[in-house]
C-alpha cells in the first residue's frame, strides 16, 4: 500500500504531500531526509488491497508500539514530532534521533 507524508500543524495536516512511499512486503516504510517538526502519516486507502482495511481498532492495549494509530475513516494518523538532537549523548537523544521505527 502506499503512505504519504504531510507536515503537521496545529494538530492538522497541512500543504501537499511531501513524499509518498510504498510499504515493503514486511509492511515497513521510510520517510528519508526529513527536517525537525511535525508531521502526519496518512495511509492511501485507494491502494489497498480489496481484502485489506484499516482495522478499527485504534489505539487499543496499553502497548502504543504494538497498536494501530491510524484513523480508520481518514487514514490519518496522529502528529509525529521529529525532534533529532545534535551530537546525542544520553539513550533518550540517541533514541530522538536514531529511531527508525517511530510509532504510527
Ligand atoms: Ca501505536
Amino acid at each position: 500500500m502506499k503512505v504519504n507524508l504531510y507536515a503537521a500543524s496545529g494538530g492538522t495536516k497541512t500543504g501537499s504531500i511531501l513524499q509518498t512511499k510504498t510499504t515493503g512486503t514486511d509492511g515497513l516504510y521510510l520517510f528519508t531526509g526529513l527536517l525537525a517538526g511535525d508531521y502526519i502519516v496518512e495511509i492511501d486507502k485507494t491502494s489497498l488491497k480489496d481484502t485489506c482495511a484499516i482495522t478499527t481498532k485504534q489505539n487499543t492495549g496499553s502497548d502504543d508500539t504494538k497498536d494501530s494509530d491510524f484513523n480508520p475513516t481518514t487514514g490519518l494518523s496522529q502528529v509525529v514530532t521529529l525532534n533529532p538532537v545534535f551530537n546525542p549523548t544520553t539513550p533518550t537523544e540517541i533514541l530522538a534521533t536514531n529511531n527508525l521505527t517511530v510509532d504510527a
